[in-house]
């Protein structure tokens, strides 16, 4: 009998051509002679998509169960770059694919590069989340990731005469085959109003909420598959819209653009992320947003766990919650709402189960950005929740007053509530009091949240703090962005790096390997000069593939120190000019990341590394030497192409500032030395590379506090240092500007009279250090060795094992098994 496979499972090339060409026809309604990139692209996402669907009901069918636990990852962002290439790696069907694409006249790289990114997150929390979800996928962990369906993620960054632009990120314009609507599983938010007590029918003093406004919530489901295994998880995102009967009632009273109104209003608040990678200041619609999600998360966990028969007493043995940051720690207040309120249970029963089923994550040590809430702003939106905040502040006061007696100062530290002129909810303080665990994203970074910013929790309750180091799954950030390098490796010690990192040590043997090196160094090059030929398309700049990769890509922040970057690339312009004939490392700066919009301090920073770009890559005496480069719309889909072509990684931050760094961790597996500070991760990438294949620089920690503490004064670095004097006196003439003299003024006038992040302390030793690396980078035999050293170590920074540590000391989350079904 002949075998024919199902169309929409089949994976031979022959089976997926058909599927293709079938696609393309019944849902894109097009044939090869109109059909466009697009339509290829659609047509591609949706063969892709039938076979995981089965996959995905499987797992769901697996997990339905009441003895499972559940691990629920609340974030308020999720940057999970495109889905396409990342699911034909978890498949393990990338090379069939792409020869049925190429037997159908078409390329699949370029069908590949067509998605639309959802970028549903600022940076490193958002993507760490993707991150995760990727890993509890691989580990066959039960999950789901909560967050909002965000109409507008973060704007696309052009630039215009060296300044950022913010253009709307109209990401769904095309469709988003990835997501599948989910109506019948829609439920109800409700805001502002107000409370009334009363006596309930057992005579026992109970709180009615009286809201004002409702809204609807409507999930939409992206299944996330585990690397070459039978799970697929689920990210479900809501959507906020207005509840129809609102619509009716007011269109019956004859009011129609009151009703429409109304319903904009509802639907304002999924619409757009807020560009901010710290808390500007407190936005009302942020904070609808922040309940709007948490609320519509817990009532689907709830209702979960009642479906599979479990009692609302048990719910931490079958849910574990993570709070991704402060953003949904309002969850601890409504699920206290929801327990004592709509569930009638009794208050300690509600604060026990809260407490053993939230944990939270911190990722910032910046007392600024430290999440608040103005109370006459919350009690507003919130009126029920202030009140049970105001409760669960009251007992835990008690409990602090009974561990530490007559201690007022630590009571006041320690409230909720920060009490002044203008009174604020601390929410780290809520998501501490309400969690069993907390934890930081890195070992320094854990250490400095016990001694400063979460001190008097740690005294209080020491048992709750640990550390989790952060981590990125190797399959985007190794086999899907660097194949040829993933290729050589899996043909050196096999292939079981993938889903264990830490085979990666086996390439050990062969740093000293000429061969393998000189394949090492091919890969680069290959890179390189596929990242130069973008460079080209994108802003016309000619970069040479030969000379060092020297690359900072983040979020731009006065402390993430862009600019010390700057000031070296300056440095060494001037020694050029002042001796055209230097002998001197040819490199090539490439720089990208967006500023928040209304960080006019960051926003400079773009225009400083613009103009000094002008100015040096025009220069003939520079003879193309240095290169400059900001390459605009830095996003998940850029970096895949930016890890692997980088042979330096900038990780330059204030020490003490930075909470881990997850760029950090792709650079370096993907075989980039990092010149950094001991800051956030990079103190244990170095340890872990071995501090001889490390660039290491600047202040530690310590030593910015003490700096701090007798009275830092940047002048004295200024008057001391003549080629740093230079350098800023340059920046203040108009000569890198145009003749603009006022222009980088405010840049100007804060490192001389402020200086918060200290970067012409750290000055000096930034420039020897890049010094030393553009001497290392001559021996290229030794700098291959180090490269490959670097690889071979990173092993500890796969979110897989990130996650294992989760499970395994905060969640109680275990595997479970799928199998197929037909
Ligand atoms: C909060 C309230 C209102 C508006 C915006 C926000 C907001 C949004 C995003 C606050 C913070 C963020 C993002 C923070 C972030 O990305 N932090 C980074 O997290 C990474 C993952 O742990 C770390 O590696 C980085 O060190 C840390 O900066």
């Amino acid at each position: 009998p002949v075998q024919i496979e199902d169309d929409r499972t089949g994976l031979s090339v022959e089976t997926l051509k058909r599927a293709f060409a079938d696609n393309l026809f019944y849902i894109q309604g097009k044939n090869a002679d109109i059909a466009t990139l697009n339509d290829y692209y659609m047509a591609l996402a949706y063969t892709v998509r039938d076979r995981l669907l089965q996959r995905w009901l499987s797992t769901i069918k697996a997990q339905l169960k009441p003895e499972v636990k559940v691990v629920y990852y609340l974030s308020a962002e999720f940057l999970m770059g495109p889905h396409l290439g990342n699911n034909l790696v978890s498949l393990g069907i990338y090379d069939q694919v792409r020869q049925a694409i190429q037997e159908s006249g078409l390329n699949l790289e370029e069908l590949i590069a067509q998605e639309e990114e959802p970028g549903l997150g600022n940076g490193g929390l958002g993507r760490l989340a993707a991150c995760y979800l990727d890993s509890l996928a691989a580990l066959e962990i039960p999950a789901v990731g909560y967050g909002l369906r965000y109409e507008f993620g973060i704007f696309d960054q052009e630039i215009r005469d060296g300044w950022q632009v913010e253009i709307t990120d109209k990401w769904l314009r095309y469709g988003n085959p990835w997501e599948i609507a989910r109506p019948e599983a829609t439920v109800e938010v409700k805001l502002g109003g107000h409370t009334e007590a009363f006596v309930d029918g057992a005579g026992r003093y109970r709180v009615r909420w009286i809201p004002e406004r409702t809204i609807v919530g409507v999930p939409y489901d992206t299944p996330v598959l585990g690397f070459k295994n039978n799970a697929a998880n689920t990210l479900r995102l809501w959507k906020a819209e207005a509840p129809e009967s609102f619509d009716f009632q007011a269109f019956n009273l004859g009011d129609y653009y009151g009703a429409v109104n109304a319903k904009m209003y509802s639907e304002n608040i999924s619409k757009v992320l807020y560009p901010n990678d710290e808390p500007l200041q407190g936005r009302e619609l942020r904070l609808e947003q922040q309940f709007f999600f948490v609320s519509c998360s817990l009532q689907d966990i709830i209702r979960r766990h009642l479906y599979v028969g479990g009692k609302l007493e048990d719910l931490h043995n079958s849910a574990a919650i993570q709070l991704n940051d402060t953003h949904p720690s309002i969850g601890i207040a409504e699920l206290m709402r929801l327990l004592v309120d709509e569930h009638n249970i009794d208050w300690d029963t509600a604060w026990q189960i809260t407490q053993n089923t939230f944990a939270y994550t911190n990722h910032t040590l910046l007392p600024e950005a430290l999440e608040r809430w103005p109370l006459s702003l919350f009690g507003s939106l919130l009126p029920r929740h202030l009140e049970i905040i105001f409760e669960i502040n009251r007992r835990f006061l008690q409990e602090v007053s009974a561990k530490f007696p007559g201690d007022t100062g630590r009571l006041a530290r320690l409230s909720l509530i920060q009490e002044g002129p203008e009174k604020f909810v601390r929410m780290a303080h809520l998501a501490s009091a309400g969690s069993h665990a907390i934890n930081g994203v890195a070992a320094l970074h854990s250490e400095l949240l016990k001694r400063d910013v979460l001190r008097d929790f740690y005294e209080l309750s020491p048992e709750k703090f640990s550390n989790k180091t952060n981590g990125v799954t190797p399959r985007r950030w190794i086999m899907l962005s660097n194949p040829e390098l993933a290729f050589l490796i899996s043909e050196s010690i096999g292939d079981g790096w993938i889903k264990n990192l830490g085979e990666l040590r086996e390439l050990e043997r062969f740093a000293n390997d000429k061969e393998f090196q000189s394949r090492w160094r091919q890969i680069k090059l290959n890179n390189k000069t596929n990242l130069a030929e973008y460079i080209r398309k994108r802003t016309g700049l000619v970069v040479d593939p030969h000379s060092l990769f020297d690359i900072q890509v983040k979020r731009i922040h006065e402390y993430k120190r862009q600019h010390l970057n700057v000031l070296y690339i300056i440095t060494l312009y001037n020694r050029l000019k002042q001796n055209p004939e230097l002998e001197i490392t040819p490199r090539t700066f490439i720089f990208g990341g967006k500023a928040a919009p209304g960080y006019f301090m960051a926003k400079l920073i773009i225009k400083l590394i613009n103009s000094v770009a002008d100015v040096v890559n025009n220069d003939p005496d520079v003879g193309g030497r240095l290169k400059v480069v900001f390459l605009p719309d830095y996003n998940v889909t850029f970096g895949q192409r930016v890890y692997p072509a980088a042979e330096l990684s900038e990780q330059i931050s204030t020490a003490g500032k930075e909470a881990s760094g997850t760029g950090n961790m792709k650079f370096s597996m993907n075989g980039a030395l990092t010149i950094g500070t001991l800051d956030g991760a990079n103190v244990e990438i170095r340890e872990e590379a071995g501090e001889e294949n490390f660039f290491l620089f600047g202040l530690t920690t310590e030593e910015v506090y003490a700096l701090k503490a007798r009275g830092y004064n940047p002048r004295d670095y200024y008057n001391g240092n003549p080629a740093l004097r230079q350098v800023i006196d340059q920046l203040a003439s108009g000569v890198l500007s145009s003749g603009e003299t006022h222009l980088f003024a405010p840049l100007v006038d804060h490192l001389l009279n402020r200086d918060e992040y200290l970067l012409l302390a750290d000055y000096q030793s930034y420039v020897e250090c890049q010094d030393r690396v553009g001497e290392a980078y001559r021996d290229q035999e030794h700098w291959t060795r180090m490269s490959i050293l670097n690889s071979a170590r990173m092993g500890k920074f796969s979110s897989d094992r990130a996650i294992r540590e989760y499970c395994e000391d905060i969640w109680g989350a275990v595997a479970v098994d799928v199998v197929l079904e037909e």
